[in-house]
């Protein structure tokens, strides 16, 4: 059922910006602030008419404290004595929770331990060297047969599973990189402790680099081509990762992999030349021999299936072993060809990339949908266009304006003030992620028109994030009053330590897959809003994963950089 705490952003509010909370099943027609030290009172104000909610069955008001801007830490209260979980106003709010928010990443390291000084009491084993590698019958080659192997180590597991997969690692690793490309002075000073910092590079630069360099393993030298993931056969079970020995594989090179692969490598070139030349030729190299091989194999979809039980559209299925770990498949390739084409082309200046793109109506983006990646690389970059592009740049910002003013007003309208929660279809497999993704659109607007209704929209997304929402969460692991707990990642369950490895955005409310994980008596409503469990078996709604952290870690640093002291 619905948390009736009046639900406030668990960490806060910058003194300048819109702040709002949500009030549930209340008969007040007041509300009043308390300064946490003192206990004393030093704002009051009228709640905002009942609305109904549908998503989650409550009738809801709104607090408005907007111009309330005294720095400090406090909690809001309604006639009857219910109080929201704490918070503060001030600069930087958003200062450690950006960090965290990289630092999650760290944990999620491949093939190396995590020494004690950095990971504190989620020290750990490495796990998965990565070193013998099967190439399984489905990736075969020339010059690589089946079952021969090669050394991939290091990346970043994707989430509470111990796989790597190109798909998504790609666009986990573009929103940092846009991120310090927007904001470079941001990053000089942000410090991760990860064993990297005290090397003259950017944190962040740095988690970054340790993804990307397992990334350009996974690409068959024989002939452009990229590995669509690297795996166990299936998913392992609850454990520590060193003790997930099972066999890894590479499997059958994709289209989709290797444009992800070609865009993230054309854009790691450009910003890592100042510091790593010879890294950034290697990358764009790497980069152009994939649009290469893509351009010759435009449609090669990754169908996981078994022999028991073929993907649609697969004929005899005769790959051994069966794998069934994550698929990230997808069949339209269109919004891959335009994020890698426009990276190749923003880097390398040649015209016929971006001949080769082309875009058209754009969506929220997410791990099968990279087509507002390009528009944000190209906007960003908007001034050292060649003439082909820059002719194009107002029309990329209206495919923008088009698509997320909706989520705006839309957003405006709604009983929790967002541009996230408005409809049900919002709602499915980290929704979380969705609403990053969605936030991350909202500042690139920001940036491009100077509108603010742009940037109060993403504070109501990080609002959303942070505890206004139904369940009055904070769904990042170790940030605010209440956040989870028992998020399904291996590492945090098998650990023995009683708090999660912290700094992991939870996937989010998803009415879709109860039946599935922990079974429909498990939850506590089936409403989408209210369709999350705060419980290991829940890995439809209690997962992590890396691309649902970054569109947060552009975001954190986009507002903190944006935002004046
Ligand atoms: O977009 C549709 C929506 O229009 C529809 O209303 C809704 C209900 O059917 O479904 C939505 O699609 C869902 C999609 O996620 C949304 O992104 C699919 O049903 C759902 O099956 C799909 O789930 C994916 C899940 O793997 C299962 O394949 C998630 O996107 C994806 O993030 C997740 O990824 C897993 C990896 O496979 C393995 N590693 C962990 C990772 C996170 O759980
Ligand atoms: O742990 C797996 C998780 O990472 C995936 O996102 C999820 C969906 O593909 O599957 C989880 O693994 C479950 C498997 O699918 C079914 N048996 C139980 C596994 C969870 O412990």
């Amino acid at each position: 059922s619905a948390n009736l705490t009046p639900k406030s952003n668990q960490i806060g509010y910058y003194p300048e910006s819109d702040k709002i909370a949500i009030v549930p099943e209340n008969e007040a027609s007041k509300f009043h602030l308390r300064d946490v030290e003192t206990g004393g009172v030093v704002y009051w104000g009228v709640l905002g008419a009942s609305e109904e909610y549908s998503l989650s069955g409550e009738t809801v008001k709104v607090a408005d404290f907007s111009d309330f801007e005294t720095p400090g830490s406090y909690s809001l209260w309604v006639d009857g004595g219910s109080r929201s979980y704490e918070f503060e106003i001030k600069n930087g709010v958003y200062e450690e929770l950006s960090k965290g928010l990289t630092k999650a990443l760290y944990y999620n390291r491949a093939s190396v331990p995590l020494l004690q000084t950095y990971a504190g009491k989620w020290a750990r084993q490495a796990g998965h060297p990565d070193d013998e590698v099967i190439i399984h019958p489905s990736a075969a080659s020339e010059g690589r047969p089946a079952n021969s192997t090669i050394s991939s180590p290091g990346g970043w597991y994707d989430a509470g599973d111990f796989n790597k997969y190109v798909v998504p690692i790609s666009s986990s690793i573009s929103h940092m990189l846009l991120a310090y490309e927007q904001f470079p002075d941001y990053f000089e000073t942000q410090t991760l402790n990860i064993p990297e910092s005290s090397n003259t590079m950017p944190d962040v630069l740095d988690e970054a680099l340790f993804a990307l360099r397992w990334l350009l393993t996974m690409q068959d030298p024989g002939d452009g081509g990229v590995y669509h993931k690297l795996t166990h056969a299936g998913f392992q079970g609850n454990v520590m990762p060193h003790q997930a020995t099972a066999p890894r594989y590479v499997v059958q090179k994709s289209t989709p992999a290797t444009l992800d692969f070609a865009a993230v490598m054309a854009q790691a070139a450009r910003v890592y030349e100042p510091m790593l030349p010879e890294f950034a030729d290697s990358a764009l190299t790497a980069a152009e021999d994939a649009w290469q091989w893509a351009q010759e194999k435009p449609e090669v979809a990754y169908k996981q299936g078994s022999t028991d039980n073929p993907a649609p559209g697969t004929i005899n299925y005769e790959f051994d072993p069966d794998i069934s770990t994550g698929e990230y498949g997808g069949s339209d390739f269109s919004d891959e060809r335009f994020w890698a084409t426009s990276e190749l082309y923003i880097t390398t200046g040649e015209d016929s990339y971006y001949d080769a793109g082309g875009w058209s109506n754009t969506g929220v983006s997410g791990w099968g949908n990279v087509q507002a990646l390009g528009l944000f690389s190209l906007l960003q970059n908007r001034t050292n266009l060649t003439a082909v592009a820059q002719s194009d740049t107002a029309a990329m910002k209206q495919a923008l304006v088009s698509a997320f003013d909706w989520y705006v007003g839309a957003g405006e309208n709604s009983p929790y003030r967002s541009p996230f929660g408005i409809e049900s279809w919002q709602f499915s497999w980290g929704s979380n992620g969705g609403a990053g993704n969605i936030g991350m659109s909202m500042l690139m607007l920001y940036q491009t028109t100077g509108n603010e209704k742009y940037y109060e929209a993403a504070i109501d997304v990080m609002d959303y994030l942070m505890g206004r929402n139904a369940i009055a969460y904070s769904y990042v692991t170790g940030f605010g009053e209440q956040s989870p707990m028992h998020i399904h990642h291996r590492q945090s369950e098998g650990d023995n330590v009683r708090e999660p490895v912290p700094g992991w955005v939870a996937g989010g409310a998803n009415p879709y897959n109860q039946s599935q994980d922990c079974g429909e008596s498990a939850y506590n409503s089936d409403l989408p809003a209210l369709s999350y469990l705060d419980a290991y078996c829940s890995y439809s709604t209690n997962e992590i994963t890396t691309y649902w952290n970054s569109p947060f870690i552009y975001m954190t640093a986009a507002l903190e950089a944006m935002t004046s002291d």
